[in-house]
């Protein structure tokens, strides 16, 4: 190779080397992971939509894929590099609690009280500005019965300190219950149109929530978390929750062999799990993460409804066997203890050391009129 031929190499390697540098330095997770997870169809088109979404006989007609696709395209995330996350070991002890798994297989942190360091934590995300979301559906009498407890509790106890954004979805706005709010706190409310079977209300708040992040939450928050509106907060549900991919350990189960769990087991649904697979059984009431990654889950948890509608069958946990399927291949960054969503019918184990969020009594016969 001649001179200039040896130039131009060079130059291409030490180019090559930047570009990859620069990628790594910029990557949310600080690894290569994250490269990988944008070349995968999941992100891969980089639109931030299927063809598929929304399909046109579900499409109300709330936002242009062309605009959106283009938004995406100006980066308009707000969570979107701008968020710097700790290292794991700085702000997580699993060996506090060594009678509990603390560590998923694929390097996971699961969070127990006293397994991390609230104090760094709260400083790292002040520092940060962080905003968090936070969904919930009262629908029907679930509003009478349960939101205002929900409303009230998580004033108190989630994210104190950091700003929170409520997004409410109710069928009559009209019956809102007035709740105070702390004053970083903001609550917004919108109507959604009420299912006639129960079964929908639980399953369409995947398609719910996926619009909304689209047209507005992910202007406007860094981490968003989905719940169940039949519970209680009763201590702080704090930083230490916050992730890419978050997932709810279910309180009945977290003992439990794999192959008891109550996963989809009938080929012909899209939740289908066989036996022999599946890490844990995790509980819809509670999942977060970033708003990109909950639309992903959202928007692939409500493909595999509509699939199954089409095939005339009907998942056995509904939305919550179809976030199973998806949490098989789309393995959480971080998984919450029971402690975060107990169940007192239960009793109280000595592993449960700090109750975060409590479920409310299920008075079905109150509350499900429309069964
Ligand atoms: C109504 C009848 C049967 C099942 C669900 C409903 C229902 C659910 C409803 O009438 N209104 C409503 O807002 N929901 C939303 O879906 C609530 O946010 C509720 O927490 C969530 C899931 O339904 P859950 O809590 O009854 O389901 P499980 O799995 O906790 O028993
Ligand atoms: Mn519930």
């Amino acid at each position: 190779m001649n001179v200039k031929g040896k130039v131009v190499l060079s130059m291409l390697v030490v180019s090559t080397v930047v570009v990859v540098f620069w990628e790594y330095v910029n990557s949310p997770e600080g690894s290569f992971l994250w490269i990988y997870h944008m070349k995968i169809p999941e992100f891969g088109d980089s639109s931030g939509q299927r063809s598929w979404w929304p399909p046109s006989w579900f499409n109300n007609g709330t936002h242009s894929s062309q605009e959106e696709d283009t938004e995406r395209g100006k980066g308009k995330w707000r969570n979107e590099d701008r968020i710097e996350e700790l290292q794991l070991w700085d702000w997580f002890n699993p060996k506090n609690r060594p009678e509990v798994l603390t560590v998923t297989p694929w390097k996971a942190p699961i969070v127990w009280e006293g397994t991390f360091d609230r104090v760094l934590l709260e400083k790292h995300y002040a520092n940060q500005k962080i905003t968090v979301g936070l969904t919930v559906f009262a629908v029907g009498k679930y509003m009478d019965h349960y939101l205002e407890d929900f409303l009230e509790s998580a004033n108190r106890y989630f994210m104190v300190g950091h700003r929170v954004i409520f997004y409410v979805m109710v069928d009559d706005a009209s019956r809102m219950p007035v709740i105070p709010m702390g004053p970083l706190h903001s609550l917004q409310v919108f109507e959604v149109k009420p299912e006639k079977r129960w079964q929908d209300i639980s399953m369409m708040r995947m398609k719910t929530i996926g619009e909304h992040i689209l047209s507005h939450i992910r202007h406007e928050v860094d981490f968003l978390f989905c719940m169940d509106v039949d519970q209680v907060f009763q201590d702080n549900f704090g930083v230490e929750t916050l992730g890419q991919l978050v997932a709810q350990l279910q309180a009945w189960w977290y003992k439990a062999d794999h192959d008891k769990f109550t996963y989809e087991r009938r080929e012909l649904s899209a939740a289908y799990i066989p036996f022999g697979q599946g890490d844990f059984y995790y509980h819809a009431a509670i999942f977060g993460g970033t708003p990109i990654r909950i639309l992903n889950l959202t928007q692939e948890c409500f493909e595999g409804i509509l699939q199954d509608k089409n095939n005339d069958i009907e998942a056995k946990w509904h939305d919550e066997s179809h976030l199973n399927k998806y949490f098989l291949s789309n393995k959480p960054t971080k998984i919450l203890s029971p402690e975060y969503c107990w169940d007192y019918q239960i009793g109280l184990p000595s592993e449960i050391k700090n109750v975060k969020v409590a479920w409310q009594t299920k008075e079905y016969n109150l509350v499900r009129s429309n069964v």
